[in-house]
Formats: structure tokens, C-alpha cells, sequence
């Protein structure tokens, strides 16, 4: 085998600890990952019949809204172990954990936690459709991740499929580093569909043991002639195979196991991407796959480890791959099962894992993400917990096993305080690992329980939520008091609330967004607050005479003191004040009052009638008299926001910025084919800006926000304001 895994620990049956290979599958929606992986598990044997995603019986689509939807919404993991040699590469077994995630960027955080759980990736895409630009996001994802990664050609069987043609765009896409490994032949045939290997510049069926070679058709050779030496050269650049150059450069037959070692070397340095075509309904191209998974891709041992922390924020030495290091795992995804309750999925880094131990469990995103350590979402947290029955997943089930080591994912079940991202780690050596870098839902929806009393268990399904999705983020708004609920986009929210409704069988009702305005005058007043009331007992008494004008944006508030001659007694002044202020807070229209100045500058007392709670009463009244008479402004958030995007659509994503008031500031080409536009825009108007960027820029548009100031909202607007977005 072409790795070493540095271990020798047995597993509990005796026999020699398998190799592992944790593989995710990424790709855009719809180019085929879940029916591969299906295909997949049916040629190892683990099903008896590969299921359909459009019945809703694949091992990885398994929660119900996923059937009902026919797409994956979750990341899934199938753990299988492969023994035969013609795949394998020679004795012993390979445990493969098959990780399947969305396409639909609503789910990128599900493929972010795929790519942190694996070493390599297999990119899938669809000769039918072609590249876009969300396809090369996703590739984006796998760079930053620096993932090693094949890519899987589907759909060649289809009549529209063009297998040259979508290798020409992957390497147009991708680069000189993608090169085909096998090329599909009379795909759409069934009697006659096999595979050339480009590596034997022959006609290939079956595998290892099972193979049968054929000439290549003369009007392939070709063709395959060049993609081979590619392949071969850039495998020996990548490798710097010195052998293997003499052998080629001898004329000696090279097959698959030959290759074996250098293409394992070359793809995991991430430079040099396989590419191998597949028809899922007939399995063509699945062994050659599977071998290339088993063989040709790096194990856990060749994985760059993420930074590793003490609980305390200190850096501690690197993580290092091996069973007898202290427990260091991550928590790659928590979930809620109807059946057995809450699964995570744990990728062990270090050590060992054993059912039944105590382990510490971390979260400090703050530390690496500048959110602050007590916010509702994902508060710092350091626990200790049993850990309950550890499993080997296959979609939703779990088959039971004593213990994970370094290397492998597992199921563990009943951690209750455990939220997808946190460590867990030897109580004895707590560790906080650098969790992936977690996408911000910028999706806001207003919502509250469509029943009255369901709203304690609103609020704990809402916790369970995010504990379990960090793309989910629940907060009250201080200033408009509505249950905000922040998700990726419009699938990512119906997903979360079929999830309520499900799990805490909590009916929702959205209502809409309203941003928090404020308001200030439109000019300058001279006014007299007049509180007098003298009929029978005690009375009350005061008259303050106030100049207010507007400030400013950003001011605040001013009170000038301009009395002179005790016209007001010292006493009072204060109270003038702090009735002004009371009145702000409330607003004459319902909002807060901002930058405004007041001045005090005369005023009647009553020597017996005056108090402080008439004084108050005249401050505000004062304000009340000013707003009548100057008007009112209201005043909206604005929000700094930067957006980027493919370079082809920031002509859309710019008129569609004025169209929403927006005012563009910048526009910056990042050279990668992508450009940065960075604006002013009110926030009323970026309520459903996720889901206009999705379609202008096509899949490729990110953006972030941030409050800026507020300023005059549009008179002809503020109706629409006040009713909410
Ligand atoms: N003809 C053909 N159809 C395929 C192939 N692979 C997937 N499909 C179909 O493509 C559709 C989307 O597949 P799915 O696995 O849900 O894609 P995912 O979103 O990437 O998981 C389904 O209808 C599959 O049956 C293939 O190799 N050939
Ligand atoms: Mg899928």
C-alpha cells in the first residue's frame, strides 16, 4: 500500500487496524453525488440495490424533508470496509467513509464540515451540464479547504453528454493539473459500454484480476496517445518518480498498480486532479473508481492537521496523527434523530476514542471568528460529558463498535452538550481545534409560534437548531423586539422550519422584517411645555420655554442650560432634561428620537405647586410641541456592504445596487476573475438581498454587511418602511 499509517494498534477482533480513506463528495445540486454514492455502496456489496433519489430510498438522503424534496439537504456518511484486492491493491481491508453533501449553496456550511471531515474529495460534476459559475465555487470551497480531490464525470450515458468536451472545460476551469484517467466508451450502450485507459492507451473491462484488455479503436489512439503522455509526465513531475521516468521513457508497459504510489503522491499535494467518468445506472467506471479511492488517494496520516489550542486561547504543539497521542476530535455535525436522539459525527484526529469515556467537549468560535464568546450564537462553552454507543454510519443507521483511533469517523450518540465545530478531547489534556471557517446567514426572517404558549418551545427547538447548524442564527432584535431568524436562504429556511415543525412539533408563521428606524426633527422649534394643573388639592406646575434643533447625524443628544435669574429653580433643570430624554426614547412616531439639541432658556415656577415630576412633564411635552411643529424625519439603517462576484455579472449586481438605493463606493478586480463591489445600502432593502444575489451573479455572488449609520429615510417610503420588508 502506498502509505504508511504510522499505527499498529489492533482493533478489537484482533485484526490488523484497516486502512482508512475518508472521502467526501462535493458538486454542484443535481450533478449526482447521492446516486454515486448509492452505486457506490451496491458494487462493495453493502446494499442489495442501489436506491433512487426521486423515490426517496438512497442511504444518504434519509431525513424526510430530503425525501420529500429529492435532494440532500445534510451531510450524510457512509462507512464501509473494502476487501477485495482487485480494489484494494492487495491483502487487508480498507474502510472507506463516504461522506455525501449538498450541492445547493443554501448548504455550503454541510460541505464545509464534508471537507474538514475528509482528506480528499471526489468533485462531481455532469457532462450533460457543464460548468458554471457555482460549479466553481464548490471548486473554490475544495482550494480553500485544500482538499485533494478526483473529479467524477456522471451522465456520460446520456445522449447529450460530450465527455471530450466536458474534460476541455475542466481543464479550461481547472487548469493543466486535471487529466483523465479512463475515457467512457459507447457509454449509452449497455452491451458494449466500457472504459479506455488512458494509462494503457487500451480498451478495459472489469478489473485487477478480472480484467480484459482490448486495441483501442484506430480512430482513438490518437487522441489517448496524448492525453497518456500528459497524464504520465505530470504524474512523474508530481511525484518525481525517478523510476517510473526510465520505465516510460523505455517503452515498458505501465498499468494502474504501477502508477499506483506516484498518483497517490500527485494528488495529495492537491496539483494534480484525476478525472474519471461514471454511469451510475450501470456501474460503468465504479470499480476503476473505487480502486482509485483505495489506492491512489492519501490516507488521514497525510493530512495537514488544523492548529490546536488549550482551552485558554495557547497554542499547543501540532496535532499529530497517532494512536498514542492524547484524544483530540472534532465534531463535525450534530443532529437530532427521531429514533435515537442526538448522533454527531466525530472525525477523530488523535488518540482514541472509546465508548463510554468521559471526554471534554469545547466551542470558542469567538476566538477565531471575532463573535463575541457570550453571543446566543454558539456562546463559548467547555463541558465534560460520557460519551454514549460510538457506531459506524450508513446514512441514517448505525452499526455499533467499541472504539474510533485516529483517523476515522464516527457516530456518537447522546452528547447532549456537543454542537457541530466544538472539540472534544482527553479531560485530562482539553484541546480547541481551529474550526472550518463558518459562512454567515445574512437571510433574516421574522417569525413567531402560530399557536399562543408554543413559544418556550419555540425558543428551545430554535436553540436546538443552531446548536446543531452553525448557518443558522437566532436573535431578538433589541430594537424592534422581533424573533429574527438568520439561515442561508430561502431552501435553508424551509428546511429549518419543517425541522421545528417535525421535531418540536412547533407551527411557525413569518411575518414581515421590520428594521429598526429612528427618528429626528426636520428643523428648528421654539416651543413652551406647559404642564399646569391647579383645580382642588395639590397642583402641579411648570412651564419650560425650549429651543430644539436637529444635529448632526451620529450626535446623539445636546441639552444646553441657558437660564439665567432662576427663571427655572436649579432643581429642576435636571427634571427638564430627563423628560426630554423620555420622550426620545419613546419617539413621537413610535421610533427612537436621535441628534437633537435642546436648550433651556426660561421658564415659571410655582413655589408650592413645582416638582420634579411636573418639570419632567414639560420637558416632554416641550418635545412633543417641537415635533408638531418642525415634523418629524424618519431615519433608516444603512448598512456598508461588499459584494463578489464573477467579473461577467457585476454589471447586473451594480444596476441592481441603485435599483435598491444602494450607492457604490468601489468596484476592485481580485484578478481571480471575480470583482469586489463595495456600497451604501439601506438595510430595508438588503432583507432579501441572498437571494437576488443567487440568481443576478448566477451562484457566484458572496456578500457581507455591515451597520453603518442611519440617516433620512425617503418620504415617499416611510409607509413602506414601518409595514416591515
Ligand atoms: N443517466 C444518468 N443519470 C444520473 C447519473 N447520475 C445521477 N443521475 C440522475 O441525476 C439526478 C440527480 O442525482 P442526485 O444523485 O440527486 O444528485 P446530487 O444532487 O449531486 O446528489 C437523479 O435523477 C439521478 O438519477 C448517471 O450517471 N446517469
Ligand atoms: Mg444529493
Amino acid at each position: 500500500m502506498g502509505c504508511d499509517m504510522g499505527m499498529t494498534s489492533k482493533q478489537s477482533g484482533g485484526s490488523a487496524a484497516p486502512e482508512v480513506r475518508n472521502v467526501v463528495l462535493v458538486g454542484p445540486g443535481g450533478s449526482g453525488k447521492t446516486t454515486l454514492l448509492e452505486t457506490l455502496l451496491k458494487e462493495i456489496g453493502v446494499i442489495n440495490r442501489a436506491g433512487r433519489v426521486e423515490d426517496g430510498n438512497t442511504v444518504s438522503d434519509y431525513e424526510d424533508v430530503e425525501k420529500r424534496l429529492h435532494y440532500s439537504v445534510n451531510l450524510a456518511v457512509a462507512s464501509v470496509d473494502i476487501t477485495n484486492p482487485d480494489l484494494t491493491g492487495g491483502p487487508g481491508t480498507v474502510r472507506l467513509n463516504l461522506l455525501d453533501t449538498p450541492g445547493n449553496p443554501d448548504f455550503v456550511g454541510e460541505l464545509r464540515a464534508g471537507l474538514r471531515g475528509a482528506d480528499a474529495a471526489l468533485f462531481v460534476i455532469s457532462a450533460v451540464d457543464g460548468i458554471d459559475g457555482a460549479t466553481r465555487r464548490v471548486w473554490d470551497e475544495c482550494a480553500a479547504a485544500g482538499a485533494p480531490r478526483a473529479i467524477v464525470v456522471t451522465d456520460v450515458d446520456e445522449p447529450r453528454a460530450n465527455f471530450d468536451h466536458t474534460l476541455e472545460e475542466l481543464q479550461a476551469a481547472f487548469g493543466d493539473g486535471v487529466h483523465a484517467l479512463y475515457l467512457p466508451y459507447e457509454a449509452n450502450d449497455p452491451t458494449n459500454a466500457r472504459v479506455i485507459s488512458v494509462i494503457r492507451a487500451q480498451l478495459m473491462e472489469g478489473i485487477g484480476s478480472t480484467m480484459r484488455l482490448s486495441p483501442l479503436d484506430p480512430a482513438d489512439q490518437d487522441r489517448v496517445e496524448e492525453l497518456r503522455a500528459r497524464l504520465i509526465e505530470d504524474v512523474i513531475t508530481e511525484s518525481g518518480d525517478e523510476d517510473l521516468m526510465e520505465k516510460y521513457l523505455e517503452g515498458e508497459e505501465l498499468g494502474f498498480m504501477a502508477l499506483a504510489a506516484d498518483l497517490q503522491r500527485a494528488t495529495a499535494n492537491a496539483q494534480f486532479f484525476p478525472v474519471l467518468p461514471v454511469v451510475a445506472p450501470t456501474a460503468l467506471g465504479i470499480p476503476q473508481l473505487l480502486r482509485v479511492m483505495c489506492i491512489g488517494f492519501p490516507s488521514p496520516a497525510d493530512h495537514v492537521l488544523p492548529a490546536i489550542y488549550s482551552p485558554a486561547g495557547a497554542e499547543r504543539a501540532p496535532l499529530r496523527h497517532s494512536v498514542d497521542e492524547p484524544l483530540v476530535a472534532a465534531v463535525i455535525k450534530t443532529t437530532t434523530d427521531p429514533f435515537v436522539g442526538r448522533i454527531s459525527v466525530v472525525r477523530v484526529y488523535s488518540g482514541v476514542l472509546r465508548s463510554d469515556q468521559t471526554v471534554h467537549i469545547s466551542g470558542h468560535l469567538s476566538q477565531f471568528s471575532g463573535r463575541p464568546a457570550d453571543s446566543q450564537w454558539h456562546a463559548d462553552h467547555d463541558d465534560e460529558e460520557r460519551v454514549g454507543a460510538l457506531g459506524r454510519p450508513l446514512g441514517g443507521s448505525q452499526t455499533p463498535v467499541d472504539q474510533a483511533v485516529a483517523g476515522e469517523i464516527v457516530t456518537v450518540a447522546r452528547l447532549s452538550k456537543a454542537e457541530t465545530g466544538d472539540t472534544l478531547s482527553d479531560p485530562a489534556n482539553p484541546a480547541v481545534i481551529t474550526p472550518w471557517v463558518m459562512p454567515e446567514p445574512l437571510f433574516p426572517t421574522a417569525i413567531q409560534s402560530a399557536k399562543k404558549g408554543d413559544e418556550g418551545k419555540l425558543m428551545s427547538g430554535l436553540q436546538r437548531l443552531q446548536a446543531e447548524d452553525p448557518t443558522v442564527r437566532v436573535e431578538v432584535d433589541a430594537t424592534t423586539g422581533q424573533l429574527v431568524l438568520w439561515t442561508m436562504g430561502e431552501q435553508h429556511l424551509q428546511v429549518m422550519l419543517d425541522r421545528l415543525k417535525g421535531r418540536s412539533g412547533v407551527e411557525v408563521q413569518t411575518v414581515p422584517v421590520l428594521v429598526p428606524l429612528r427618528e429626528t426633527l426636520k428643523g428648528k422649534a421654539e416651543v413652551q411645555g406647559k404642564h399646569v394643573k391647579q383645580s382642588g388639592g395639590h397642583g402641579q406646575y411648570a412651564v419650560a420655554e425650549l429651543r430644539f434643533e436637529p444635529l448632526p447625524q451620529g450626535s446623539g443628544f445636546e441639552f444646553v442650560d441657558e437660564v439665567v435669574g432662576g427663571a427655572v429653580p436649579r432643581q429642576y433643570i435636571p427634571s427638564v432634561e430627563k423628560g426630554i430624554v423620555a420622550q426620545m426614547a419613546k419617539g413621537i412616531t413610535g421610533y427612537p428620537m436621535v441628534d437633537i439639541r435642546a436648550t433651556l432658556y426660561h421658564g415659571k415656577a410655582h413655589s408650592v405647586d413645582s416638582s420634579d415630576a411636573a418639570f419632567q412633564m414639560a420637558g416632554s411635552l416641550g418635545l412633543q410641541e417641537a415635533a408638531k411643529k418642525a415634523g418629524i424625519v424618519i431615519l433608516e439603517p444603512v448598512d456598508s456592504v461588499t459584494v463578489e462576484c464573477d467579473d461577467e455579472y457585476v454589471g447586473g449586481v451594480m444596476s441592481d445596487l441603485s435599483t435598491r438605493r444602494g450607492r457604490v463606493k468601489g468596484t476592485d478586480q481580485l484578478g481571480n476573475g471575480r470583482t469586489k463591489v463595495t456600497a451604501e445600502v439601506p438595510a430595508y432593502e438588503l432583507v432579501r438581498y441572498a437571494t437576488a444575489l443567487r440568481s443576478l451573479a448566477r451562484g457566484t455572488g458572496v456578500f457581507s454587511r455591515e451597520y453603518l449609520h442611519h440617516e433620512p429615510a425617503p418620504a415617499h417610503l416611510t409607509d413602506k418602511l414601518v409595514a416591515g420588508a
